[in-house]
């Protein structure tokens, strides 16, 4: 049997939700504090994804500044209706205040509207267009009288206005109350309306649950084989962990297929952030039946029937991109991320290689630092690059990043020691607190540098003398978000900083390498 291979987004790419326009199927995930904001993806098989672009990439649009870096974008949901494509999603306001917003376009590659605002409580909207041609937001808030999880409600959305109308509607509080019920989308099949849910938290609880109604509003009835998805049950070294927050899509052909979060741990630990998974779905008299055949996420899982007989490749979109970025002069790809807004022309390509011109903020402030990054898509990977960096003090360095969050990340950079000598050091940040794990004089402000990451760790490289030398390894669990808290993945990245003084330093980046090793 013809077989894909699972995730589909390898990386940190949580929350995915998806839909359908004609034979053209899109999907889009959080960002959280990473700039532009929602990356949108299209595929036309439901397993090769190609980004097409990000729905909020314009100045101004959200204030991220200020905010951790699992806060920012949460959990969007899209989806198209009489030719416009919708996606709400909330702004996560150091994890208490929550705006919720919508944005609209024709084309999905853009542009998008600005976000219009909605009077929306709590988190993960959805929308659901029933029959009538009426437009129902739903989300979850903490139970109203209880301050605490969870509730799922409904407000009609009109479409004219962009505006909630109408009453709150309380739907469901979960398969068990007090489950962190959140990430609801209502689907309509065969006159019944069936409310899918995560449950259990985005950890080794998470699942999917549902509960059904012969009417929009409700009385909503828990499906007592809640969960229908979950690998809480399964043993720890299970390659694929803490799987839920799905959404459902049908196919031309007729199948449904859901696209779920995710982890693939190493020992009770992962450092690649939750990832897309696809699971094929059938449904019978009692609702939808994920995994009908396997009962989970599988690695290894038959291809959707449209995509049969397609010359698949031999494994998953993640594994396309391009290895040795060289930064001419064209803009980078949209795998490339900042921190909390634009860099404007602080980080460019160039002729000469990326400039970029040292902030005063380092890469532990929450505000925009001089960095870019993209995300480690597979635990057995290397990044290098070639950077030129005459530092002016001490306090100044160019180089690259692990970065998991602002209090908890490594770097290996280029600065100069108290006598002005050139050097590379290895800094490990850890709860907030730097520590040195190495340093290395190199010739005249120029290294090529690396990081080999595995299922061990994550080794730290210097090339001279016509040869690699490893600095230091750090433990792969340090990185991961099991240790370093919060929502997201690693990201690879440069970056440049003055760490608060004056100056006008500038580093340039000649090439960057990001490779997966078998
Ligand atoms: C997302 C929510 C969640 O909105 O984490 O734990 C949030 N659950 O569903 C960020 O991914």
């Amino acid at each position: 049997m013809p077989t894909f291979r699972n995730p589909v987004l390898p990386g940190c790419h949580p929350d995915p939700s998806i839909c359908r326009a004609g034979t053209d199927f899109y999907l889009v995930t959080s960002s959280f504090a990473y700039y532009p904001s929602i990356p949108l993806f299209h595929s036309r098989d439901l397993v090769e994804w190609r980004q097409l672009t990000h729905v909020l990439s314009r100045p101004g649009q959200l204030a991220l500044d200020g905010l951790d870096v699992s806060d920012g974008v949460w959990a969007p949901t899209i989806r198209h209706h009489e030719g416009t494509f919708y996606v709400v999603s909330t702004l996560a306001v150091n994890r208490q205040g929550h705006l919720t917003f919508v944005v609209t376009a024709d084309d999905p590659a853009g542009p998008w509207s600005d976000p219009i605002p909605l009077e929306a409580e709590g988190i993960d909207p959805s929308l659901f267009f029933d029959d009538d041609g009426r437009c129902w937001l739903t989300a979850c808030r903490d139970a109203v009288g209880e301050g605490g999880p969870g509730e799922l409600w409904m407000r009609e959305l009109d479409l004219e206005l962009l505006k909630l109308v109408g009453p709150t509607h309380v739907l469901w509080h979960g398969a068990v109350r007090g489950a962190w019920v959140e990430a609801p989308h209502l689907y309509k099949r065969d006159g019944v309306y069936h409310l899918i849910a995560a449950e259990g938290g985005t950890e080794r609880n998470h699942g999917v649950t549902a509960a059904r109604a012969g009417t929009i509003t409700g009385p909503y009835v828990t499906d007592p084989r809640s969960p229908l998805l979950t690998h809480r049950h399964r043993d720890v070294d299970e390659p694929i962990q803490n799987v839920g927050h799905a959404d459902l899509v049908d196919t031309p052909d007729g199948e449904t297929w859901a696209v779920t979060l995710g982890v693939r741990p190493i020992a009770g630990t992962h450092t690649l952030g939750r990832e897309v998974f696809l699971v094929p779905v059938s449904w019978t008299a009692h609702g939808p039946v994920f995994a009908p055949e396997s009962g989970g996420v599988r690695l290894s899982e038959r291809l959707p029937s449209m995509a049969t007989g397609r010359s698949m490749g031999p494994s998953s979109s993640g594994d396309a991109a391009p290895a040795r970025v060289h930064f001419g002069e064209q803009a980078l790809g949209p795998e490339w991320y900042s921190l909390r807004g634009p860099l404007g022309d602080r980080v460019r390509p160039s002729a000469g290689g990326l400039a970029i011109d040292l902030g005063t903020e380092p890469l532990s402030s929450t505000g925009v630092p001089a960095f870019i990054a993209r995300r480690q898509q597979h635990v057995r990977c290397h990044v290098r690059t070639r950077i030129s960096f005459m530092a002016a003090h001490p306090a100044e360095e160019a180089g690259l990043a692990v970065f998991q969050n602002q209090d908890h990340y490594a770097t290996l950079a280029l600065t100069v020691d108290e006598n002005g000598s050139p050097q590379v050091v290895l800094t490990v940040r850890d709860a907030g607190t730097d520590t040195r794990l190495a340093c290395a004089p190199v010739d005249a402000g120029e290294a090529l540098v690396a990081v080999e990451a595995d299922e061990d760790g994550y080794t730290f490289r210097l090339f001279g003398d016509q040869q690699w030398t490893n600095l230091a390894t750090v433990e792969r669990s340090f990185f991961s978000t099991e240790r370093a808290g919060g929502f997201v993945g690693v990201y690879l990245g440069l970056y440049g900083t003055s760490n608060g003084r004056a100056g006008q330093g500038r580093a340039r980046v000649h090439w960057f390498e990001y490779e997966p090793r078998g």
